[in-house]
């Protein structure tokens, strides 16, 4: 049994779904179902056995002792966070009180269980902690890509918030022992993300034949990998990786954000040839503190685990617009927010 937190969001349903086509062993699921939250990701296993969805808060201890003790969990993938930066700006403190308390008070959960293990069972446990490469703050375009000893120097609240909890995981690590594994993956992109980032937003939008923003000049670069590419990565480290470590995951996949936007244009004009998509791009006011250029060193995570993603960006872009293409219900419930009335109806049948 492993015990997944953030599981009906992005990386978390898909996490699941994927896991659940890999393994016989059965998913705990908590999650807080905040807006990022949507059950509908999930359908597919909603009468899965194997799969227990329960909608709860990693800081509400009594019920982390509780699924603790009732489950056993050999392992804990802890996804659970706030994760949009531009939210983070406009409003610090979901993710102060979700990234940095929520896991702390998940960690002190998981001490107190784990130090009452068999020492058997006690050494092949693992608490995977997901973070990012935004940890480590910006690059300047001449600047090696950042390898896992590179200083953490966050700059957005979001990234201050992640960075805080990466140093409890290691803390916990360091001081009680608890055996942990904490990644740092580059920015994913693929099916069921909320249409809120850049990826999602600008085919939702193109669809609509809405305005494309894009922040300042366009030409900050991120890393991206294909989601499902994430996936396997976690579960490799889960699996092989060392108690103690930490591993970037990343796709070798840097592009400007201009380059994200027109080729997203170009594949929707091939699939609507009378259509035109480019002309929609609209230059806007840039994100304050904007980080100009992050970039994975993936080599130890190669070398070490011997992984390595499958999708390259322009195989895994087109999946994704195709994605959202078959899936135009799920992006109109979420901007109706219509998802979130039907999640409360159904809660019950899809648990
Ligand atoms: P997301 O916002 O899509 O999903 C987060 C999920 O966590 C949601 O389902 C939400 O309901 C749940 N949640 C929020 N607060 C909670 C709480 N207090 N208790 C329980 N559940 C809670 O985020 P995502 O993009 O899937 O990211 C998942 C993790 O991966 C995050 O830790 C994020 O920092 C990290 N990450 C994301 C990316 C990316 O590009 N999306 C890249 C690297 C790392
Ligand atoms: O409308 C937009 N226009 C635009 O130019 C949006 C939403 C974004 N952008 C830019 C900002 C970034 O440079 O595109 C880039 C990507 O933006 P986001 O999709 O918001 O992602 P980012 O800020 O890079 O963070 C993401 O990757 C790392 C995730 O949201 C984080 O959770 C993850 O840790």
């Amino acid at each position: 049994m492993i015990f997944v937190t953030g599981g009906a969001g992005f990386i978390g349903s898909n996490f699941v779904l994927d896991w659940l086509t890999q393994s016989d062993e059965k998913i705990i699921n908590l999650d807080k179902l905040t807006y990022a939250g949507n059950l509908k990701n999930l359908l597919t296993v909603a009468k899965d056995p194997r799969h227990i969805f329960i909608q709860g808060d990693i800081a509400d201890t009594q019920l982390i002792d509780q699924i603790l003790t009732q489950y056993q969990p050999r392992a804990i993938i802890n996804l659970a966070a706030e994760s949009h930066v531009d939210r983070s700006i406009h409003g610090p403190e979901d993710f102060i009180q979700t990234n940095i308390l929520g896991t702390f008070r998940l960690l002190e959960s998981v001490r107190t269980y784990w130090n009452n293990l068999s020492t058997a069972t006690k050494q092949n446990f693992r608490f995977l902690h997901v973070s990012t490469d935004e940890v480590y703050g910006s690059l300047a375009s001449n600047e090696p890509a950042f390898t896992e000893n590179h200083r953490y120097q966050p700059n957005s609240p979001y990234s201050a918030s992640k960075a805080s909890s990466d140093h409890l995981v290691r803390a916990f690590h360091h001081t009680y022992g608890l055996p942990v594994l904490t990644t740092n993956c580059s920015n994913n992109y693929g099916p069921f993300q909320f249409p809120e980032k850049l990826i999602p937003l600008v085919i939702v939008n193109a669809l609509a034949q809405k305005p494309l923003p894009l922040y300042g000049d366009g030409l900050q670069i991120r890393d991206w990998l294909f989601v499902l590419d994430h996936c396997s990565a976690i579960r490799r480290i889960l699996e092989t990786g060392i108690p103690g470590e930490t591993y970037n995951i990343g796709g070798w996949n840097e592009k400007p954000n201009i380059e994200i936007v027109k080729t997203i244009c170009t594949i929707l004009e091939e699939i609507y040839p009378n259509v035109v998509f480019h002309n929609l791009i609209t230059s806007v006011k840039d994100r304050p503190g904007h980080d100009r250029r992050y970039a994975i060193n993936a080599i130890k995570i190669e070398k070490e685990l011997s992984w390595k993603p499958a999708e390259t960006f322009e195989t895994g872009i087109r999946k994704t617009i195709h994605w959202y293409l078959n899936n135009q219900e799920w992006v109109a419930d979420i901007q109706t927010g219509a998802y979130r009335e039907w999640i409360k109806k159904n809660y019950t049948e899809l648990r």
